[in-house]
């Protein structure tokens, strides 16, 4: 926040008018077909988790039909996006990744 003098000498709180950049949710979508062990390392591989959060999330998806992998700037989730949905193409699984403002 800055102040500015104005010509009749009042001071003016000037507001900041760049809003923060937006979030956006990465998550993954639960099928029936994509192995429970390979959703497990797209997690520890794209998402960083370890083997027993990945585990977590993984049967959250499975419970639950959906979850969050994480949540980053608009280029970060959407190269998460094409890279995990890459990975489950090259390996023949429908596995489903998903981009979402939070
Ligand atoms: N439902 C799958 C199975 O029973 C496992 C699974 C979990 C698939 C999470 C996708 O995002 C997913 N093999």
């Amino acid at each position: 926040m800055a102040t500015r003098k104005q010509s009749d000498s009042v001071l003016e709180v000037e507001r900041s008018k760049t809003k923060p950049p937006p979030l956006f949710k990465v998550m993954l979508l639960n099928d029936d077909f994509t192995p429970m062990d390979f959703v497990i390392v797209v997690l520890q591989k794209f998402f960083s988790m370890s083997r027993e959060q990945a585990t977590r999330i993984m049967l959250k998806v499975h419970r639950e039909g959906v979850g969050v992998c994480g949540v980053f700037p608009r280029d970060v989730a959407a190269t998460k996006v094409e890279l995990v949905t890459g990975y489950a193409r090259e390996h023949q699984h429908p596995l489903a990744c998903v981009m979402e403002e939070s």
